[in-house]
C-alpha cells in the first residue's frame, strides 16, 4: 500500500468514529463492475455497495441525468412542487404495480416511514385501540440503524447499549409459519420482513412460506410489508423478490439501487390504503422527493429495464452459483443464493471468512465477510459471463489454497 493510502487511513482512524472495520483498500474510481484503488490496482466489485450499485459504478446515463438535473434544480423542499416528482411516481408505480408512493432518502427512513403509516392505518382503518398496535418482525432481521429499527433487532451488536427502545414489536422465527400464526393478535397491524435475509447471510425461507404468510395476512387483515431495499430492483433476478414467491406485498420498501448508487433515494410503495392515511403535516423529509433524487431514480430504473439487467442477474446468477457449487474445497459448507445475491458459507474450522476476503482482494476481487463464516457475493447486475468465469477461477484458487 502506498504512503498516501496509509496516511489517509491514519487520518480516518484518528478523526472518524470507529463504527466500521473496512478492508484496507483505498478506492478512488469505478466503472461498471470494476473499481480502482489510488495506486492503480483494479478489482472486480463483488459487493456493489451492498446492492446499491446494481447498475454498475458510475453508469454513464445515470451520471448524465444527475449532472443535467443538477444544472437546473436540486432542491425545493416539499413546501413547493417540482416537475420531476410526478414522473418519478408514475414510472416507479408502473414498474412495481403500486398505487401510492412515499419518497424518502435512506433505507432506514423508508422502514421507519412504513412503520408509522402502518400503525396509523391500524388505528384509523383496522380499528385497533389507540397505542396498542403490534408489528411482527423476524429473527435475525436487518432493516437499518435507527433507534426504532435496532429496537426490534435480535442482533446484540446492533442493539446493545442503545436502549431504551420503543414497544410494539414482536419477534418470530424467520421461515417458521406456525410461529408467525401464533404471534397474530387482533392488534397486529403489520408483518415487516425481508424476502431473503441479507445481513443474516442470504437466508432463503422454506418453499411456500411466503404464500402462507400472504394468506394469513389477508385473513387477519394484517399489512404485509416486504423490505426489498436489498433484494429489490433486479438483485435476485426479478424486479422484486416477491415475484419468486408468487405473492404481492401490501407495502414494499425500496432504496439502495433506486439511485444506482449516486445518491440516497428510497421509497415506500403501497398497493392498499396504507399510505392514504398520511395527511399534510403528519410525515415528511427536507430532501425526500427532491428533483435531483427523482431525476436520478428515474434514470436508474430506466437503465435497469432497458439494458436488461434483471434478466442478466437471473442468467449470470444461475451460472455463478452452479460454478461455485463445482468448487471442491474442504472449507465450503454451503453455497446459497438467488440471482446475483449469493453467499458461500464456510465451515467454522476454515478460519473465518475475513481471511478469504483478504486473499480474494490480493487476487483482484472485493468481497465482504458476514457473520464470521460467510462470504457474500453480489456483483453489479451488468457482470458478463466471462467476468463471472474470471471471478470463479480466482474463487476456486482461494477456496482450495487457503482451506
Ligand atoms: C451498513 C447489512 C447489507 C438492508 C435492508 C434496510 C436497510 C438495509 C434489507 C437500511 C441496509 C446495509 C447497511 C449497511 C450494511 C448493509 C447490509 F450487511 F447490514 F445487512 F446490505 F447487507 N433494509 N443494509 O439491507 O438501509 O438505511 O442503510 O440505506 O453499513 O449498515 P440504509
Amino acid at each position: 500500500m502506498s504512503p498516501i493510502a496509509r496516511d489517509l487511513i491514519q487520518t480516518e482512524m484518528s478523526l472518524g468514529a470507529h463504527n466500521y472495520q473496512p478492508i484496507d483498500v483505498m478506492l478512488s474510481r469505478g466503472e461498471g463492475v470494476w473499481l480502482w484503488d489510488i495506486d492503480g490496482n483494479r478489482y472486480l466489485d463483488c459487493l456493489s455497495a451492498y446492492s446499491a450499485v446494481n447498475q454498475g459504478h458510475c453508469h454513464p446515463r445515470i451520471m448524465e441525468a444527475m449532472v443535467e438535473q443538477a444544472k437546473k434544480l436540486t432542491l425545493t423542499s416539499r413546501a413547493f412542487r417540482n416537475d420531476q416528482l410526478a414522473l418519478f411516481y408514475e414510472e416507479i408505480a408502473h414498474l412495481t404495480g403500486s398505487h401510492k408512493v412515499l419518497p424518502m432518502n435512506s433505507g432506514a427512513e423508508a422502514v421507519e416511514s412504513a412503520v408509522k403509516a402502518v400503525r396509523k392505518w391500524g388505528y384509523e382503518v383496522k380499528g385497533v385501540p389507540d397505542g396498542e398496535a403490534e408489528i411482527i418482525v423476524a429473527s435475525n432481521n436487518f432493516h437499518g440503524r435507527t433507534l426504532g429499527i435496532v429496537g426490534f433487532s435480535t442482533d446484540p451488536v446492533a442493539r446493545g447499549g442503545f436502549g431504551p427502545f420503543a414497544p410494539g414489536f414482536r419477534v418470530v422465527k424467520f421461515g417458521d409459519i406456525a410461529a408467525f400464526e401464533a404471534a397474530l393478535s387482533p392488534n397486529t397491524v403489520g408483518f415487516l420482513v425481508e424476502p431473503i435475509q441479507g445481513e443474516a447471510g442470504v437466508i432463503i425461507p422454506p418453499e411456500g412460506y411466503f404464500k402462507r404468510v400472504r394468506a394469513l395476512c389477508t385473513e387477519h387483515n394484517v399489512t404485509l410489508i416486504l423490505d426489498e431495499i436489498q433484494t429489490g430492483l433486479g438483485r435476485t433476478g426479478k424486479m422484486l423478490a416477491e415475484e419468486h414467491e408468487g405473492i404481492e406485498a401490501d407495502v414494499t420498501l425500496v432504496g439502495k439501487a433506486l439511485s444506482g448508487g449516486f445518491y440516497p433515494v428510497s421509497a415506500v410503495l403501497s398497493n392498499t390504503e396504507v399510505l392514504g392515511v398520511l395527511k399534510p403535516g403528519q410525515h415528511g423529509s427536507t430532501f425526500g422527493g427532491n428533483p435531483l433524487a427523482c431525476a436520478v431514480a428515474r434514470m436508474a430504473l430506466k437503465v435497469l429495464v432497458e439494458e436488461g439487467m434483471v434478466e442478466n442477474a437471473a442468467e449470470q446468477g444461475a451460472y455463478f452459483i452452479a460454478g461455485l457449487e463445482q468448487i471442491r474445497s474442504n472449507a465450503v459448507k454451503e453455497v446459497r443464493g438467488r440471482g446475483l445475491m449469493l453467499a458461500v458459507e464456510l465451515h467454522p474450522e476454515a478460519g473465518g471468512a475475513r481471511r478469504y476476503c483478504q486473499a480474494l482482494k490480493q487476487r483482484g476481487i472485493l468481497c465482504k465477510d458476514t457473520h464470521e463464516h460467510s462470504i457474500r457475493i453480489a456483483p453489479p447486475l451488468v457482470i458478463t459471463r466471462s467476468e463471472v468465469d474470471w471471478v470463479l477461477e480466482r474463487f476456486g484458487k482461494v477456496l482450495t489454497e487457503l482451506a
